[in-house]
């Protein structure tokens, strides 16, 4: 490692047994530099100091982007994880840290993303204690063992690199998700002598071959195939493509799983019309999805079989009982699938028609809330196909995730089930820092975007070329309207005294704009990601926007 190599001074073993002596915190350093991380999310405080340090002199290695509040350093980590689809890592002091850094860490669990928290501890001789140390929580192991599946407590230099290797493995094998090492206040600055882990190798997926053979029984017999995707499809699309055009089926992706089909492709479909469908299938192909909202809401009855793909074996059975479970990495699963498939799937009518026409239908009822698209259409016109769109828990998002048009897996960000309101703005931050290559826009309401409002000053000081729009209807509009609409007018807690978006913006030194029309909000967009030098907030006051809710939670087509 090139910056440990400066400190011959330190090396106190030959080359051959390649045993440095080190702290705990260089050998962190050392192995996730070893492991590919480019960048660690952070905001310092007394406890981390040694590790701080030690990002000191690895700073030609590994960039640390400190952020104004431990939420924004881990939503950013989720960002980066999100967008590139390898691990990322964040670093937080113990306690109210940890506690500030949790909606983001509970959401990277729920998406299953690979997101490393290092997070501090009071001296490692207190630990359990009670004694009232800076920061001190009782147990916090035990919590964050409730919020992650992999966490170890680091007690000495010489165990720090392998726990690493062992948490990033972790973080990528089987069900992937976030991990966590903790490390003491004095644990991190201690000598000691460290071999460097290399990475520790992802177990590969294991085909049941049986089982493909029945999946592609019962997919070349279908007569109404449909595939639903999740998020863990995204790694997935190409075989995902080759699937449904060859079994000419459909494929459903809400939230997470869009884009893994290229919205273009008129197989390719969101809500509504896969409630449609599904209530015509004979045989669902569910790819990385829990399948909640089906078997919940749609209904499930003998007549449609379902062939799940799901890297966590507990997944498959959970709700419903599988015709046929596969468990592992999707894009090994489909191309097994693909290789066995033509031997059972005869020639098959085009549906490109059947689809369009069904999709226009649907576009006309979709007209309802017209007004929200009118602004994705905006938004669409001028983010480049590869752009990345982070949307969040508001009126527009929910209209995004039916009909935001989406071209490309990992070009679609949204949160999952938590749907924790604030994640966005913070999470397109990170998505913007750790794929500079591509524009990033995050839309979020005046209630979201203020939950971490003051990252601006990180993509300020970070020279962070994020677009964030911000709705503004002066409300929490969507329990606002619950309010109004179930509860007799009775409005309480959800109006909002906002700031002026646009000063807001313009006091961090940030571009910033207020627009009215989608076409204003088309010239706005085209100017600034033509001027790529730092964020910018473009405000669209708004009225009350039409409901979107008929066409998300929509009732039983079966069972
Ligand atoms: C962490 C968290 N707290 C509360 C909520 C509940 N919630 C869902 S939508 C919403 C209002 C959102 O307001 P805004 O961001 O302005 O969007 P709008 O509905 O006005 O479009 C609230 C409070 C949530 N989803 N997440
Ligand atoms: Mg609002």
């Amino acid at each position: 490692m090139k910056y440990l190599m400066k400190r011959t001074e330190r090396k106190i073993s030959t080359a051959r047994t390649d045993t440095l002596t080190m702290t705990a915190a260089e050998a962190v350093i050392a192995t996730l530099i070893g492991h590919g991380l480019d960048t660690i999310y952070a905001l310092p405080g007394v406890q981390n100091d040694f590790l701080f340090e030690a990002l000191f002199g690895a700073q030609d290695r590994l960039r640390t982007i400190h952020t104004r509040h431990e939420q924004g350093a881990a939503y950013m980590a989720l960002g980066a994880a999100l967008a590139t689809g390898k691990p990322s890592a964040f670093a937080v002091v113990p306690g109210p840290g940890l506690l500030n850094a949790g909606a983001a860490l509970l959401t990277a669990y729920g998406m299953n993303a690979p997101v490393l928290g290092l997070i501090g501890q009071i001296p490692d001789a207190d630990i359990g204690r009670g004694l009232g140390q800076l920061h001190e929580i009782r147990d916090q192991g035990g919590i964050i063992k409730r919020l992650v599946d992999h966490s170890t407590l680091i007690r000495k230099p010489e165990q720090a690199s392998r726990a690493t290797a062992l948490a990033m493995r972790a973080m990528q094998s089987r069900r992937p998700g976030p991990a966590v090492l903790e490390c003491a206040i004095d644990v991190w600055g201690k000598s000691g002598p460290v071999t460097l882990q290399a990475p520790l190798p992802v177990p590969a997926t294991k085909i049941d071959h049986g089982a493909i053979r029945k999946a592609a029984k019962l997919l070349g017999a279908a007569k109404r195939p449909l595939i639903i995707c999740g998020g863990g499809a995204q790694g997935a699309s190409e075989e995902v493509t080759a699937l449904s055009a060859m079994l000419q089926a459909p494929v459903l992706g809400f939230r997470r799983g869009r884009g893994v089909l290229d919205a273009r492709d008129p197989l390719s479909v969101t809500l509504p019309l896969g409630r449609d469908l599904w209530g015509e299938a004979d045989v669902v192909l569910a790819v990385g999805t829990r399948l909640l909202i089906q078997l919940r809401q749609w209904g499930i009855d003998r007549a449609l079989k379902i062939i799940r793909v799901d890297a966590d074996p507990e997944e498959h059975g959970r709700l419903h009982k599988p015709a046929v479970a596969l468990t592992g990495d999707a894009a090994p699963i489909l191309q097994s699938l693909l290789a066995e498939l033509p031997a059972q799937n005869g020639s098959r009518a085009s549906r490109q028609t059947e689809m369009q026409e069904r999709q226009a239908a649907w576009r006309k009822r979709l007209e309802k809330i017209a007004p929200q698209i009118a602004f994705l259409e905006a938004i669409r016109a001028e983010l480049p196909e590869d752009g990345i769109f982070v949307d969040e828990v508001t009126q527009m998002g929910f209209a995004a995730r039916i009909a935001f048009p989406v071209y490309k897996p990992r070009t679609f960000l949204s949160p999952g089930y938590q749907d924790p309101l604030g994640w966005g703005f913070a999470t397109a931050l990170g998505a913007q820092h750790a794929r500079p290559d591509v524009p990033v826009v995050a839309i979020s309401g005046d209630g979201g975007f203020m939950f971490t409002a003051t990252e601006m000053a990180t993509a300020m000081r970070h020279r962070i070329p994020l677009v964030t729009i911000v709705f503004n209807d002066g409300a929490f509009g969507n329990v606002r309207r619950i309010q109004q609409e179930r509860f007799g007018n009775r409005v309480i807690g959800s109006d909002l005294a906002n700031p002026d978006f646009v000063a807001f913006g313009k006091s961090f030194g940030a571009e910033a704009i207020r627009v009215k029309h989608p076409n204003e909000l088309r010239q706005a967009l085209r100017h600034a990601f033509a001027h790529r030098d730092g964020p910018t907030l473009i405000e669209v006051p708004v009225g009350a926007f039409p409901s979107p809710w008929e066409f998300i939670n929509m009732p039983k087509v079966r069972g």
